[in-house]
């Protein structure tokens, strides 16, 4: 009996197993007929972008769907929903988040290849308008892929061009702000003239990519990967591959690079690793001596390897921590930095000088350090960040590394934004109901002091400044959203302009100069 009751158990386990695998081969065979063409035949992405479980997480399980039987405004992707049955497309779905079968390779070579350089652009001797070029800001249109430039003064759009699919990331600006690199989810990276009003090129860093940073001296591009496991170097002059770091801790464990940050005072590259207990810090120092394998600073610990160049450039520190360190913030001076795991539930203090971690501080919530800000209060330092999950900003001390104090908010917020003129701290409400509201709160008193709602049951989010602290400007974060001009004393509302879903707004001289409020 109970061996008739065995056999009859692994027979249905085979019949399942069989009608799966039946399932993903049909699936598979629809992908080739249906999607290759465009998203490429190992779903890497080509006209379209990447379909693969990294990006798609993002979108809500009905989402994808929709998208195959409809298609996608404003893109080249067709509806399908008049040549397949809805069985199909839900196989089609779950066929594209799954894993792919083997880890992607993109090597060198294949980034070299990847590089486009726009035939018809001329580099201007002096910019083709008459704003103040540092004053400008840069609007990134999610909806439709496009980023807007502005005039900081007079809120006029100088141009609206397309940028790869899914910009994710602050653009990072050349020191003299007349260049600006993009980079999309799917590891693309754009140069875009400001003066000319005109892309440069573009070239696919990554398979998958979370972040960029340029050097102090603006002419190397750092972008972090998840795929594959690996940092890029690329030379902003004319976006060639100057290196990449194949991702792996001391014994050999890779891992995806969850960001990397430019410390300008250190001339260096410091990347947060997701899946491995280190930090590294890659030099960008052109005067970088020889370095040697195995050679350790005198007044620096961790390990300082000879990778690149024989002038030393690029050569690469592992700092070990406690635990993998998805997200940080450097205080003013780039000696420390604070991270966390995102479900560590405390953060960490690095010394970098001394390479090791100094101190630790409770936070729990999913902090988003990478938005956190920082201001004087009471002649002393603190540094604030959102949480992900719970609804309360964290304000830390740093000349102690102590909580201060906790900011209830109306919800869990994503963006924090000052300016050195401003008295306020500007903070959106992402997540949950109270999506549409934006708090204001006293730099000193701490105290939310205005609840602005702009747009009801609009998501309200992410805020910029213009160079002179004058104007803040907010997105209504939908594709029928807006950026609306506050003045940033009275809290007025000044002007609204109609954007396709804009997400984050980048003001040239807030960038270049790290101005205290602002992400960098
Ligand atoms: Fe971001 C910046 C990580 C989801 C919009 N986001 C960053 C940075 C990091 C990061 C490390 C700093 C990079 C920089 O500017 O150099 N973001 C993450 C995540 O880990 C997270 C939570 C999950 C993920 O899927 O990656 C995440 N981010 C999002 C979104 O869902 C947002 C809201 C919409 C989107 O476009 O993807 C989003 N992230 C942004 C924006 C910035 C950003 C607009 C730049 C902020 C700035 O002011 O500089």
């Amino acid at each position: 009996m109970i061996r008739r009751i065995a056999i009859s158990s692994l027979l249905a386990l085979i019949a399942t197993a069989t009608a799966a695998d039946a399932q993903s081969q049909s699936a598979d065979a629809l992908y080739r007929e249906k999607c290759a063409s465009c998203h490429g035949e190992g779903r890497l992405g080509g006209t379209g972008p990447a379909l693969i479980p990294e990006t798609l997480h993002r979108l809500k399980p009905d989402v994808i769907g929709k998208v195959i039987h409809a298609g996608r405004a404003a893109t080249q992707m067709p509806a399908f929903g008049g040549e397949l049955t809805s069985d199909d497309i839900a196989a089609l779905a779950t066929y594209i988040k799954s894993p792919l079968p083997r880890a992607p390779s993109w090597t060198q070579a294949d980034i070299a290849k990847s590089r486009t350089l726009n035939s018809t652009y001329q580099p201007a001797a002096a910019p083709v308008f008459k704003a103040d070029p540092l004053n400008l800001f840069l609007v990134v249109e999610t909806g439709d892929h496009h980023v807007s430039v502005l005039d900081g003064d007079t809120f006029e759009r100088l141009d609206r061009f397309a940028t790869p699919f899914a910009v994710h990331g602050g653009p990072k600006f050349t020191p003299d702000g007349r260049f600006v690199f993009i980079m999309s989810r799917d590891g693309w990276v754009q140069k875009y003239d400001l003066w000319s009003l005109a892309e440069v090129g573009r070239v696919r860093a990554g398979l998958n990519s979370r972040n960029i940073a340029i050097s102090r001296d603006g002419k190397w591009l750092a972008t972090a990967n998840y795929l594959p496991r690996t940092l890029t170097i690329l030379a902003t002059s004319d976006l060639s591959v100057a290196r990449v770091f194949d991702v792996a801790d001391r014994s050999g464990t890779p891992s995806r690079v969850s960001a990397v940050y430019q410390a300008p005072t250190r001339d260096s590259f410091v990347l947060a690793l997701k899946d491995v207990a280190e930090i590294w810090e890659i030099a960008t120092d052109p005067n970088a001596g020889p370095v040697h394998e195995g050679f350790v600073h005198s007044h620096e610990a961790g390990m300082v390897e000879a990778l690149a160049s024989s002038e030393g450039l690029f050569s690469r520190r592992r700092i070990a921590v406690s635990q993998p360190i998805d997200d940080f913030f450097f205080d003013p001076d780039y000696r420390n930095l604070i991270g966390t795991s995102r479900d560590g539930g405390k953060g960490v203090v690095v010394n970098l000088t001394v390479g090791r971690e100094i101190a630790e501080l409770p936070l729990p919530g999913m902090p988003h350090l990478g938005s956190g800000i920082s201001w004087m209060r009471d002649g002393k330092r603190v540094m604030a960040t959102p949480h992900l999950k719970e609804a309360k900003l964290s304000v830390i001390g740093i000349d102690d590394w102590s909580l201060v104090t906790t900011i209830q908010t109306d919800g869990p917020g994503f963006f924090l934004r000052s300016h050195e003129t401003s008295n306020y701290v500007w903070s959106d409400v992402f997540f949950g109901p109270n999506k549409d509201v934006m708090h204001v709160i006293d730099k000193q008193s701490l105290a939310i002091v205005r609840t602005l709602r702009p747009a009801p049951g609009k998501t309200v989010a992410h805020v910029e400044f213009d160079r002179y602290g004058r104007h803040a400007l907010v997105s209504v974060w939908e594709n029928d959203g807006a950026v609306i001009v506050y003045d940033a004393k009275t809290l007025d509302e000044v002007r609204r302009i109609p954007m396709r879903k804009p997400s984050g707004k980048y003001n040239v001289w807030n960038k270049i100069t790290f101005s205290e409020g602002t992400s960098h």
